[in-house]
């Protein structure tokens, strides 16, 4: 557990203080006491904060009616888990639905407070957790959402994020070792060579990397081996300290660090403790993991996990292995499995209703195994159809709702929640990201996807800086009044060579901006004006 004390800040910002008055966790026993008094009746700390530490998000857009985020590990989940979480929803009818994150999750609302103890009940029948989920915890572990589908993948994430996962939150049940970290931490790992989540933006990554190495290894046996490698071994370039928040944006960093794949989740470990033991706690603003590697510099901050970790670490490989461009998978494609296919749906902004997840659930188990993926573009993946069943499948009606080849703009579209849930938004988000690409498809013809982000304000959970175009909300004046508007960013490059984009363009109205997007796409992105219609 983490011990104040051994923090090198003086003093603690607010919500130090409530965690160290009472861990998040322990909101866990109490569900059925929070359920029978009402969110009303409810000490507020507990309500508005300790409860995300079981996944549990008071609202204040829309009070009593909470949403809840899952962890849904590599973005991998079963047709049986889907439907109960379409479930959960649906008895709060038009309040309830469901949003595919950014951070290859679903987020579920309408959620009574009455209900939360069947509804983890429901959940741990069918192993999902909400564990951790919020507030100063690890979030959803992503990883690549063809896993063991690829054929061109270095390697299969699944086992070792679901490890991570299993090592942060104990299996689901949760884990006070890692419930009082300075501040969020996200952790990805990629093993395709299309760098398929980001790993730049994590403040944890680890990225395909061969290395010459000698010396001492782990058996699979357990026993310790002398061997020397004669030709490169698989393993993982360490990057760290890659961040968005609205003071600050930066990329990950090299660590320096190499490390076979059986050692990702004990230098998760060790990285998690520096961070909890010493991260900044005195300014919520400078209290992501980069902070403390500018305080300290990244050798200092080296050792010190070096030290922890119990044995040399091997330094970087020379490069790593993401020489592709980003793949979207949506879309049919080939598994390296023969006679199998994958099937990519385009989920419009992540939305979900109860009555699609259901039939998503239905087409996984009558055409695939039974299995459904999400990617970080906030689409999903059912694997494993077969080629005898494909063509039945595309004639399924609901991909007329989540289509397989939808429109060049349609395709990259990524929205954060925005105003209709998020208290923290300066703008509409999601209905308004739809809208303006319907419009802008009506004016443009396009010859490749041009991938925009709306990101409700300067916290970024849409990612624009990862945007060929990136919107974040801002509040403009116009003729004397306060209207709603966006900052542009431009230049985001994701895949091999990634590169975070920039802020171009400040307080472009929402009302005036699908000419200027129009212009844009001209004049960066080969766009040209559709032809009038003749009569
Ligand atoms: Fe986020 C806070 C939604 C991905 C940076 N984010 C929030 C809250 C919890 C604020 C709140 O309490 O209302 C939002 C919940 C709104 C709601 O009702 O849905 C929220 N974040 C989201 C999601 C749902 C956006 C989406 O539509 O996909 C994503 C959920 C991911 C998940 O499944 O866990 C989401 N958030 C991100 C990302 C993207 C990523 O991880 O790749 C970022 C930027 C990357 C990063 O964190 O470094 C991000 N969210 C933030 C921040 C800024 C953090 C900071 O250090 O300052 C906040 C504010 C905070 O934590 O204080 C925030
Ligand atoms: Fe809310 Fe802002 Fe995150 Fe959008 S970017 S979900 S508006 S906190």
């Amino acid at each position: 557990m983490t011990d104040l004390a051994t923090t090198t800040t003086t003093s603690l910002n607010k919500f130090e203080k409530f965690k160290a008055q009472k861990d998040g966790l322990a909101v866990k026993a109490e569900i059925e006491k929070f359920a029978s008094v009402g969110w009303e009746a409810m000490d507020e700390t507990d309500r508005d904060h300790r409860l995300k530490w079981v996944g549990v998000f008071f609202r204040p857009v829309t009070p009593g009616k909470f949403m809840m985020r899952m962890r849904i590990p590599n973005g991998i989940l079963s047709c049986e888990q889907m439907r109960v979480l379409a479930e959960v929803i649906q008895r709060y009818g038009d309040d309830g639905n469901a949003d595919l994150t950014t951070r290859q999750n679903i987020q579920l609302r309408g959620i009574r407070i009455e209900d939360l103890p069947e509804i983890f009940k429901k959940l741990r029948a069918v192993d999902l957790t909400s564990v951790q989920s919020g507030m100063d915890n690890v979030r959803n572990i992503t990883g690549d959402p063809v896993a063991g589908l690829d054929a061109d993948e270095l390697f299969d994430t699944r086992e070792l994020v679901q490890q991570i996962q299993n090592m942060i939150t104990s299996q689901g049940e949760g884990n006070p070792e890692f419930t009082n970290l300075p501040r969020k931490f996200n952790i990805a790992i990629t093993g395709g060579r299309d760098n398929s989540v980001h790993a730049e933006i994590n403040d944890l990554a680890f990225v395909p990397a061969f290395k010459e190495v000698e010396g001492a290894r782990i058996s699979e046996q357990g026993a310790e081996e002398e061997m020397t490698f004669s030709s490169p071994i698989f393993g993982f370039n360490v990057i760290v300290g890659g961040f968005f928040s609205a003071k600050r944006c930066e990329a990950a960093v090299p660590l320096n660090v190499w490390v076979p794949p059986e050692d990702v989740v004990a230098l998760c470990r060790v990285v998690l403790e520096v961070f909890r033991d010493h991260g900044l706690r005195a300014n919520r603003q400078k209290a992501r993991l980069m902070w403390l590697i500018d305080e300290w510099g990244l050798e200092k901050f080296r050792a010190e996990v070096e030290k922890r970790f119990g044995k040399s670490l091997i330094s970087a490989a020379a490069r790593d292995e993401i020489d592709w461009e980003k793949r979207d998978h949506v879309g049919v494609y080939k598994q390296k499995q023969p006679g199998l296919n994958y099937v990519g749906l385009h989920i419009p902004v992540g939305r979900l209703f109860a009555e699609d997840m259901f039939e998503i659930a239905r087409l996984a188990e009558v055409y695939g195994s039974g299995e459904i993926r999400l990617t970080v573009e906030q689409n999903l993946i059912i694997p494993n159809i077969a080629d005898s069943l494909l063509e039945s499948l595309l004639t399924e009606p609901v991909l007329n709702k989540f289509s397989i080849n939808p429109t060049l703009l349609t395709r990259s579209l990524v929205s954060c929640t925005g105003a209709q849930f998020c208290n923290f938004a300066l703008i509409e988000t999601k209905n308004r990201a739809l809208e303006t690409v319907k419009a802008l498809e009506a004016e443009v013809e396009l010859t490749r996807p041009v991938r925009i982000h709306w990101t409700g304000c300067p916290n970024s959970c849409g990612q624009p800086q990862v945007a060929d175009i990136g919107l974040m909300g801002t509040k403009v004046r116009k003729n004397g009044k306060t209207l709603e508007g966006v900052d542009i960013y431009m230049g985001g490059k994701v895949g091999k060579e990634a590169q975070l984009g920039t802020c171009v363009t400040k307080g472009i109205p929402c009302e005036d901006l699908i000419p200027v997007l129009q212009e844009l796409l001209i004049s960066n992105f080969g766009a040209r004006l559709r032809e009038p219609a003749t009569v």
